[in-house]
Formats: C-alpha cells, sequence, structure tokens
C-alpha cells in the first residue's frame, strides 16, 4: 500500500525565487516544482535569487493554489495556449487547462487534448511571452470576466513561470524552443497525403482503398489502421483473422507506397493470458487506486488497467512494445485516447448500478422525476471524470507518490516519451512518424500531434486554420486537423474546400469516424474527385518546397506556419486569423465559408503575387499591390500568394513522395530586388540529416537593370546526391513582366 503524499500547506506566504536564463528569459520559481519534463536546460546551472515581486504580474497565494494576475493594456492581443478553441486572438474566453476528451468542439467549450500553457502578450508598445510549467489543471480567464484582466489560477502552490521578454514575437517563440527543445521532424513520406477511416476492417479492405487511389492517380503515402486492426482492442495485438501475414501485407503495401500507421491506445485490457496484462500486473506497471489496487476503467477493450507513465521503468516496457509492430514493416504510429480517456470507472459503474437497483426496488422514490433525471445525468457524466482522475495515483522514480488528477496533463507526453525512448531502441537511427492526441509543452520535441474529433461543420475549418497557427507556436511545428471533418456527414463541397487547406497543411489527412459517410477523395461525383486529385497533386508539387521549408524552420527554431503578425507590421495584421505563411514565401488564404465565389483578403505591406491555383502546372499569376482585396476563387482553386523578392520551388508531383528522385525543379518568383531559397535533401528517414547528412541546392536570384542574374550553388554530401538537372525559372517583377529562363545543372 502506498502512503499518500500530502502536500504541505504553508501558513504564510512562500517566497520565491528568480534566475536570469538565456537572452530575454526569467524563471521565477515557486515552491518546489514537479519536474515535468517539459524544458531541456538543466536547472542545476540556475543562479537563483530571492525574490519578491514578479514582472508584469501580480501573485496572490491561495492555500490550494495561486493566482497570477496581468493587467491587459486595451491595445494588447493574446496568442497561445497551442491546442485550444477560440480565436486565434485568445482575448475575451475562459480556458482550462486539463486534457479531455471531447468530442464535441462547441465554442464554448473550454478545452481539448492538451494543455500548452505558452502565452504570447502582443502590444503595441511592447510584448512579451511567458510559459507556465505546471502538470496540473490551470483555469485562464484571458480578459473574460473582465476586459482588461488576464487572471491565470494554477492549481497548486508549486510552478516555475518562466517569462520571456523581447518584443519580436518569433523571438519569444524562439527563446521558449530554446527553453523547451527543438521540434520533431517526421520522416519526409509524412509530407504526402494520409488516409484514415474509422475503421477500415481487414487488409483485403485497405488493398483495395489502396489501389483505388494508384488508379485514379490520386497521391497517397500513408494509410491508418484504427482499432479494429487489434484483436478484442487488445494494444499491440493484430487481429489474425482480418489481418493474415500481417507482415508481408505491410511489405506488400509499402511496395506500392503506401506506409500502414496502426493507432495505439494506452489502456491494457484486463484479461488472464494476455501479456501485456499479465506484464503489468507482475511487474505492478499500472496506476493504483488509494489501497493499492490497480485502477479499472472502461475504454475500447472493456475493463481495463493505465500504464503508469510516470515511472521510467514502465516507460521503457511500453515503449519496447511497438517492436511487434516495428517488427512487422511498420514505421509510424498514432497514439490516442492518453489524456487518458475513461468511458466510465469499475467504481463510478458499481456505484450508479446499485443507485438504479434501489431506485427500482422502490428506496428512493420520494419525487421520481428527480431521482430519474439525476441518474440519467449521472450516466451521461460518466466519461473522463474528475473524481475518476482524482481517484488513482501514479509514482515519480524517486518514489514519491502523485495523485494522477495533479499531473494529469502529462499523461499523454509521457506516453509518446515512452513510445520515442522506445524508437530510438528499436529503429536506432531511425525517424518515426508518430501523432498524438494528447500532449503537454515539451511533447513538440518527440512527437506531432493532430486536432483530434472535430465535426464535418464549416466552422471547424477556421478553427482548424486558427489552431494550425497556435500549435506552430508551441513548437508542434507538424500538425493538422481531419480534413474533411471526423464526426457527422461530409459533404463533397466541404471535403473539397477542406482537401485545399489540408494540401497547405504540414500533417494532410483524410479522417472520419465510424458510421459516418465515406469521404475518401474519390466516395463522391467524378467532378469533385477531379478537383480533389487537382489539389493533392499540387500538394506533392510543394513537396520540395515544403520539406525544405520546415528543415529549415527547425533548424532555425522559426515556426514553419507562422500567423501574417508575427512577418508584419502593425495594427491591422494582428486581426488576421484566417491566412498564414506556410513557409517563409506562400501566404495561404483558404476558403471556408460555403457557396462562396471567393474570399476578402489582406495583403500585408509589400507587393504580392496571387495565384488562384488548380493544377500545379498551370499559371494564372498576377501581382498585387499591397491591400484588402476580393479574391474569385471558386470551388475548384485555392488563392496563395507568394511574397514580394520570395520564390516558392515546384517539383512534378508523383503518386508517393518517395517514388522518383527529382530531376526537374520549376521555380516561381517575384522579385523586385533579389530572393534567395534553399532546397534540401536528404534520405528521408535516418536522423543523419542532423550531423550534416543532407544536400542543399542554393538558388539566389537578383534583378539587375534589363535581367536577372541567377545563381545556383550545390552544395553536396557524399552520401545524398541531388538528382536535379535542370531548373526551369518563372520569375514575375513588380509589373507584372515575366520573365523566363532554363538552367542545366548537371
Ligand atoms: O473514442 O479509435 O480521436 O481519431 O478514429 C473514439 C477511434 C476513439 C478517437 C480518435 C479518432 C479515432 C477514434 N478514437
Amino acid at each position: 500500500m502506498y502512503n499518500l503524499y500530502s502536500v504541505k500547506i504553508p501558513e504564510v506566504e512562500e517566497l520565491f525565487k528568480k534566475a536570469d536564463i538565456l537572452n530575454f528569459t526569467a524563471v521565477y520559481r515557486i515552491g518546489n516544482p514537479f519536474k515535468t519534463g517539459a524544458t531541456v536546460l538543466d536547472d542545476g546551472g540556475f543562479d537563483f535569487k530571492d525574490q519578491q515581486s514578479i514582472q508584469h504580474f501580480e501573485l496572490i497565494q491561495e492555500k490550494e493554489s495561486i493566482i497570477l494576475k496581468y493587467k491587459m493594456n486595451d491595445d494588447e492581443r493574446v496568442f497561445g495556449l497551442g491546442e485550444n478553441l477560440g480565436g486565434l486572438n485568445k482575448r475575451g474566453k475562459t480556458y482550462r487547462l486539463y486534457a479531455n476528451d471531447d468530442p464535441n468542439h462547441t465554442p464554448e467549450k473550454e478545452s481539448l487534448y492538451s494543455s500548452h500553457p505558452f502565452v504570447i502578450i502582443d502590444g503595441k508598445d511592447k510584448s512579451f511571452g511567458f510559459f507556465i510549467d505546471f502538470p496540473g489543471e490551470m483555469l485562464f480567464d484571458i480578459g473574460f470576466s473582465s476586459y482588461n484582466i488576464l487572471e491565470i489560477k494554477v492549481s497548486g502552490r508549486d510552478l516555475d513561470l518562466y517569462i520571456f521578454d523581447t518584443s519580436d514575437k518569433l523571438d519569444i517563440i524562439k527563446q521558449y524552443l530554446m527553453l523547451t527543445g527543438k521540434p520533431y521532424v517526421p520522416p519526409r513520406w509524412a509530407f504526402g497525403f494520409h488516409q484514415c477511416r474509422w475503421s477500415y476492417p481487414d487488409s483485403a479492405t485497405i488493398a483495395s482503398i489502396a489501389d483505388k487511389f494508384r488508379t485514379q492517380g490520386i497521391p497517397c503515402d500513408a494509410i491508418y489502421m484504427d482499432i479494429d486492426y487489434m484483436k478484442d482492442y487488445k494494444v499491440f495485438t493484430v487481429d489474425e483473422e482480418k489481418f493474415p501475414q500481417f507482415g508481408s501485407f505491410v511489405k506488400e503495401m509499402k511496395g506500392k507506397g503506401f506506409r500502414l500507421v496502426p493507432i495505439i491506445d494506452p489502456g491494457v485490457k484486463m484479461q488472464k493470458g494476455y501479456d501485456k496484462f499479465e506484464e503489468g500486473m507482475a511487474n505492478n506497471y499500472f496506476c493504483l487506486e488509494k489501497d493499492g489496487k490497480p485502477f479499472v476503467g472502461a475504454v475500447w477493450p472493456g475493463l481495463t488497467c493505465f500504464p503508469d507513465f510516470l515511472r521510467s521503468d514502465v516507460r521503457k516496457w511500453w515503449g519496447e512494445s511497438y517492436k511487434a509492430l516495428t517488427e512487422q514493416g511498420i514505421e509510424g504510429f498514432w497514439n490516442d485516447m492518453n489524456e487518458p480517456a475513461i468511458f466510465y470507472s469499475q467504481n463510478s459503474m458499481k456505484k450508479i448500478l446499485d443507485d438504479v437497483k434501489a431506485f427500482f426496488s422502490g428506496q428512493k422514490i420520494e419525487d421520481i422525476g428527480w431521482a430519474s433525471a439525476s441518474l440519467r445525468d449521472r450516466m451521461n457524466k460518466m466519461s473522463n471524470s474528475r473524481d475518476d482522475y482524482k481517484s488513482f495515483y501514479q509514482k515519480t522514480d524517486d518514489g514519491k507518490v502523485v495523485c494522477h488528477d495533479d499531473v494529469h496533463n502529462l499523461y499523454g507526453f509521457n506516453m509518446c516519451r515512452a513510445a520515442a525512448d522506445g524508437f530510438e531502441d528499436i529503429m536506432p537511427g531511425k525517424r518515426y512518424f508518430l501523432l498524438t492526441r494528447s500532449s503537454y509543452s515539451g511533447a513538440h520535441r518527440f512527437t506531432a500531434t493532430w486536432m483530434g474529433d472535430n465535426m464535418s461543420w464549416w466552422e471547424h475549418m477556421l478553427v482548424h486554420i486558427r489552431m494550425l497557427q497556435s500549435l506552430n507556436m508551441s513548437g508542434f511545428f507538424y500538425t493538422g486537423a481531419d480534413v474533411g471533418g471526423f464526426g457527422c456527414n461530409s459533404d463533397s463541397q466541404l471535403l473539397i474546400r477542406w482537401t485545399q487547406l489540408g494540401a497547405f497543411t504540414p500533417l494532410f489527412r483524410n479522417h472520419s469516424a465510424l458510421g459516418t459517410r465515406k469521404q475518401e477523395p474519390f466516395s463522391f461525383d467524378a467532378r469533385s474527385m477531379e478537383y480533389m486529385k487537382d489539389t493533392i497533386r499540387l500538394r506533392y508539387a510543394f513537396l520540395s518546397y515544403a520539406y525544405s521549408e520546415f528543415i529549415e524552420s527547425v533548424e532555425n527554431l522559426r515556426p514553419f506556419i507562422t500567423s501574417i503578425s508575427m512577418n508584419f507590421e502593425g495594427e491591422r495584421v494582428k486581426d488576421i486569423e484566417d491566412q498564414y505563411m506556410y513557409g517563409r514565401s506562400l501566404m495561404v488564404a483558404p476558403v471556408y465559408t460555403p457557396n462562396a465565389a471567393g474570399r476578402y483578403v489582406h495583403l500585408p505591406q509589400c507587393r504580392w503575387l496571387g495565384w488562384t491555383a488548380k493544377k500545379w502546372e498551370e499559371r494564372n499569376l498576377q501581382v498585387y499591390e499591397p491591400g484588402d482585396y476580393y479574391i474569385d476563387s471558386p470551388i475548384d482553386r485555392i488563392p496563395l500568394f507568394i511574397k514580394e523578392n520570395s520564390m516558392i520551388v515546384l517539383n512534378e508531383p508523383m503518386e508517393y513522395t518517395d517514388q522518383k528522385d527529382i530531376t526537374t525543379l520549376y521555380v516561381v518568383a517575384f522579385i523586385s530586388k533579389k530572393a534567395s531559397f534553399t532546397y534540401i535533401l536528404d534520405d528521408g528517414i535516418s536522423k543523419d540529416y542532423e550531423d550534416g547528412v543532407s544536400s542543399m541546392l542554393n538558388i539566389n536570384i537578383s534583378k539587375q537593370d534589363e535581367s536577372y542574374e541567377i545563381t545556383i550553388d550545390l552544395d553536396e554530401c557524399d552520401e545524398v546526391a541531388i538528382k536535379v538537372q535542370r531548373v526551369f525559372f518563372e520569375i514575375y517583377d513588380e509589373y507584372n513582366e515575366l520573365y523566363k529562363e532554363e538552367i542545366e545543372i548537371k
């Protein structure tokens, strides 16, 4: 039996201390914070000094919580909080940072699956950022109760508050990433198109979906395997009846250019003889209740136990378990349900069943109406209940027992850490693909995330557009939402528009729920399929650009997707939430409303080369002066804008990302002075690029009096040969004059 760790409640106000770290960053340490693992700096080297006050904030110490208050100026916008609802500017709403499996993302909701307590205050004269490293619940009231007050209630008395004091927002993010670590880089194939559905029931179905992509000529790199591939939903098993000879099936699919990505849920089915359950029991790996018995909840497999991922021995065990699938050729996974989602607990079900029995046996019928309504409400609230989260315990490596509720936000983080460390051992040197539903700050070092169960609603496209930006701020550069919407039935118009948006998000995955209308790009009429095919091919034409810019963004700790206000000055741009930069050269302005002939776009501060794109090889380019425009963009087109003095690089689309070497590049540039771009190539699957094993093609264009000077420098390493033989240039100047040139390289 555990000795419960009791929190000492200080009688007097506790002092706190401060250390200056990094260039513009200070950390305030209050009490004795839990080591979450969010940061990568060794705090042993911090030079702490006692402090009386905190810059920007008023600190109120309550018995069991800490309140931080900041007085906002009228002009200040508040960006951040990674995965959450609300505007990109978070002001005017309350948020609850407590990982929550809520599949109904309506506007009033306060929490989604993750907790990312990183915020940027963006003011006219000054900006700053902060990060609160705390693993339990936090309530953010961002000018909701009172327009000028940002109040954060932290449900504990021990925390680290980091303040990033610089006015450049990209610098704030850079400091945050220096603190929390370099973002995760997926394998190159992850930049292709992914098809998912809950569930493709067997290998024959997956094979036929794959065939349809190939026969229709729609590029695709990955197909997902949702929960039905498992035997009775037992994690790390494959149902041999539905997926006979799984290893050879994986190989066969890979031969056709499809990676299979299975889902992994943390709940371990309680079943005698099932190895994962037996191992977990024998070694005491599961979260425990007060009396020392495993906590039992119900999820897909029925009654389940939950691994205690706080412990490194449990993480090691879990991480090694992925081997069951990597041995069969799997290279990517999808960690779901790791908030952790709990349909109900054995205890809560027992209590309610007892009350139902009592109700029907007439013991509790003073007021039948109220009693039955309350039973119904209790039933409805059984999932993901706070009482359950408070009823079990986890253990740190140094033997301290903590209530799960106090470290709730770390569950998904540590599940992914287990996976990532495991991959390190089972596929050393190799890059893995990993998506998670739940995460905490810092998880961006070792996993990507998707945005969970959205719906086939137009409104959720805008949610997707905003979250792309705020997740990128928090270091999750590779992210995306379920294209077409997960819940509800998509229609072709929605899916076409969403596919256009998805083509310009790092994770481009079409996914839909069990029981909803089929949603693959070929599930609608022929015209819709053609449009989506054009868009997906356009995505593949941008592969070189996206991949190069992505690698560059990680190296420079600068988000791959950035908000317009991070790139341009002034008040006007701060309220642009529905356009974003995709890499440094391209602005994307997706159409996200039904029956739209186009949309309004703000073109900030420089000239832009507009391209309402359809087919990758077709050009309808036009120079715009800065300003506001209504851009015509019928159903088969998406508005893109190349920034003045920059370029994009296109390649011929292919069926899957590593089908062919790229031998020709098509540069589309918009130049009034000069621009440069670096095309980056590595093997796409190993971590060798971290040691400089990658090759580059540096392209420079500068405008001369009558023409352009173009230089191409090849910077090749021995291991990676750049196969590009020729580069076509289409260069526009500010007068809409087109200049063309073709350069042979080898
Ligand atoms: O309770 O595995 O967000 O993508 O298809 C639902 C089935 C569980 C939730 C995930 C979703 C996935 C679904 N899962």
